[in-house]
């Protein structure tokens, strides 16, 4: 049995009296973001609602398979008709509104605040906070229930989506009862796992894997508790690599057994570098990101450095092996 609790009548209601809609959700959005937006905007449009997915970042290309991705409004120009020919902005994924990167733009717009994060500030004239719910796209099939809308295929994929990117594969601790009972229901109506898992773990460019292997060149693991790895620009052009296929890289080192801490020194400009540090269970690496002037949460987080890269992995090697004793 399941506790998940209903969509509220409030919110329900609130959708159905408007006429259009702009749904929006985070700056660098994931695959729940993305799959929450392109899943929503499709209910809506079963119960007679026009919505415009805006994003202020372009989506990963992972989720470009995804149905309606190619019509998602990208930057900080408003689409067109804004804001007068819509009614309100449904804020996706976002414990404070300034997290969309579009909050000078959004104007006076009522907003709706659909989200499952911790620390969600209420700040839409309607806010469904859930952080039991396993992703947010979780919540929008409830709603989808709510509005009493059957899902088609694309729908069910869409949502489908955000449990597998957010749940890490149904492997982390989020893996709720509810996940399950929403996975099945999604596949019941259409969703392909299969697919989905082709997309999202193997459709990769081959320069991402290259670089893969020039990175695994220069994994070094200290005292058996901490990996580095370096990957530069030298590493880009022999890859025939960019950024974005650097996504994913630092999973490598941290599946190694016994290691705890995880730090992925990237070069980002001759003399500038992105840490990029991961942990495992009660190891705190946000704060030491913090100190840095980075950020991110307790198991993820990462920072801007200067060089030279030798020196720089010397000293996150200690820092991290201060965080662990
Ligand atoms: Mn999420």
């Amino acid at each position: 049995m399941t506790t998940s609790t209903k969509a509220p009548e409030n919110l329900l209601k609130k959708l159905r009296s408007g006429h259009r809609y702009v749904i929006t959700s985070h700056i660098n959005p994931d695959g729940d973001a993305v799959g929450s937006s392109l899943g929503l905007i499709r209910i809506l449009r079963a119960i007679g609602k026009g919505a415009v997915v805006w994003s202020r970042d372009e989506p990963p290309k992972l989720y470009r398979s995804l149905a309606g991705s190619e019509r998602i409004h990208i930057g900080t120009e408003p689409p067109s008709g804004f804001p007068d020919s819509f009614d309100g902005v449904i804020v996706l994924e976002c414990p404070t509104l300034d997290r969309c990167g579009l909050e000078e733009q959004l104007g006076d717009l009522p907003v709706i605040n659909i989200d499952h994060h911790l620390g969600n500030e209420h700040y839409g004239v309607v806010n469904w906070i859930d952080t039991a719910a396993p992703s947010l796209g979780e919540m929008i099939y409830r709603l989808s229930q709510g509005l009493m809308v059957n899902l088609d295929q694309e729908t069910a994929t869409a949502l489908y989506l955000t449990l597998v990117t957010d749940t890490g594969g149904f492997r982390f601790a989020n893996s709720s009862p509810a996940a399950f009972d929403a996975a099945s229901a999604l596949v019941a109506e259409g969703a392909h796992p299969e697919q989905v898992a082709q997309w999202l773990y193997e459709s990769q460019p081959e320069s991402a894997v290259r670089l893969l292997g020039e990175m695994l060149k220069t994994l070094e693991i200290h005292d058996g508790r901490v990996a580095t790895a370096l990957v530069t620009q030298e590493m880009f052009e022999s890859a025939g690599a960019s950024s974005s296929d650097t996504e994913g890289l630092i999973d490598h080192p941290r599946s190694i057994a016994g290691v705890d801490a995880v730090a992925l020194i990237r070069q980002v400009d001759d003399d500038q570098f992105k840490v990029s540090l991961r942990s495992r269970g009660d190891i705190d690496v946000e704060k030491l990101a913090r100190k840095k002037g980075g950020g991110g949460h307790r198991n993820a987080a990462g920072y801007l450095a200067e060089g030279p890269i030798d020196e720089l992995r010397q000293t996150v090697v200690a820092e991290l092996q201060d965080t662990l004793s």
